[in-house]
């Protein structure tokens, strides 16, 4: 059996359909602090109320089930945690720490565990940033994920448990809204540009960053998770990478399908965060090590995110 913890977040919803169509809906149990809200995640397998503060409840669902592969996903994104920043650091790393005691103690076989960009920091190299580099992040979510990477590591060398993860970029999927997150203008944009035509960002024109389409993530973690141990590496966290856009070509992607959809900028606190990370990512290691290849670009990504937007907007 396969634990999703988290499995309501916009990475979680995705990865746990999946995992369901490859392992049978049975065999993926998905868990969150509360029910599903979209129709084929709750009625295609098991589902749990847990809070990964609470360990003891956790700890019932390691005994019921026998889990031999656990993802843990749930975390306080970016720009919601420097609203909150010592709950950030409380759910991310007492969090963490609970499920990593869970899995060595219940001799899970895997556990997956995602770090992001958002490690890197003002003293980063921001092109090309390597696996290997200064990372002073100034987000309480960063810290907590240079935390984890650290603990990740440790639970590795120190008692053998199998932890696996990746840098991911800011992800952009149309299944789930996203939360919180400072690169999440970049689904927010697809759904304006259907709805209204227009879209007030609130990074500036000329804003980099690394992003990714939701299903070249999804890829990149089954593909890193059926790797044989041996070809692992890293076992902080691989850098991860796939386009690299600012949001005025973005919108001319956009422009691509709805010529008169328009943009406006109002850069907000969550600018700052964004000019702290990096602008491209090196991912040779996750590329030589376990054949990491994205398939989507700006544009691909853009055609197949407004036709299913297009698509789900229909159908609901
Ligand atoms: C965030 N989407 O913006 C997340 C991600 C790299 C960004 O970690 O916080």
């Amino acid at each position: 059996t396969i634990l999703v913890i988290g499995a309501c977040g916009q990475l979680g919803s995705e990865l746990t359909l999946e995992l369901r169509k490859l392992y049978g809906n049975a065999n993926v149990v998905a868990a969150d602090i509360q029910e599903p809200k979209q129709a084929d995640l709750r009625d295609s397998g098991p589902f749990a109320i847990a809070d990964v503060l609470d360990a003891t409840r956790l700890a019932d669902l390691f005994t019921q089930y026998k889990f031999k592969q656990v993802y843990h996903l749930a975390a306080i994104l970016s720009a919601t945690g420097e609203k909150n920043p010592k709950f950030a650091w409380k759910l991310n790393m007492d969090g963490l720490i609970n499920v990593l005691d869970l899995c060595l103690e219940h001799k899970v076989e895997r556990v997956y565990w995602p770090s992001s960009i958002a490690v890197f920091g003002p003293n980063t190299p921001r092109q090309d940033t390597p696996q290997h580099t200064v990372m002073d992040p100034n987000t309480i979510y960063g810290i907590s994920k240079q935390a984890g990477e650290r603990w990740c590591e440790y639970y590795f060398e120190k008692y053998g448990l199998d932890v696996r993860s990746l840098r991911y970029p800011g992800l952009i999927g149309w299944k789930a809204l996203p939360g919180g997150g400072t690169t999440d203008y970049a689904v927010d944009i697809y759904h304006q540009a259907l709805d209204k035509g227009t879209y007030e960002c609130f990074l500036s024109e000329g804003t980099y960053l690394p992003m990714m389409y939701m299903s070249d993530a999804i890829k990149a973690t089954l593909d890193l998770m059926h790797a044989p141990a041996e070809k692992v590496k890293v076992r902080s966290s691989y850098n991860l990478s796939a386009i690299s856009f600012s949001p005025k070509e973005i919108t001319a992607s956009i422009q691509r399908h709805i010529p008169d959809f328009t943009i406006t900028y109002k850069p907000d606190s969550r600018q700052q965060i964004a000019d702290s990370w990096p602008q491209s990512i090196d991912d040779s290691a996750a590329r030589q090590d376990w054949g990491w290849q994205p398939e989507f670009d700006l544009d691909t990504m853009t055609d197949d995110m407004l036709l299913n937007l297009k698509e789900a907007r229909i159908t609901n």
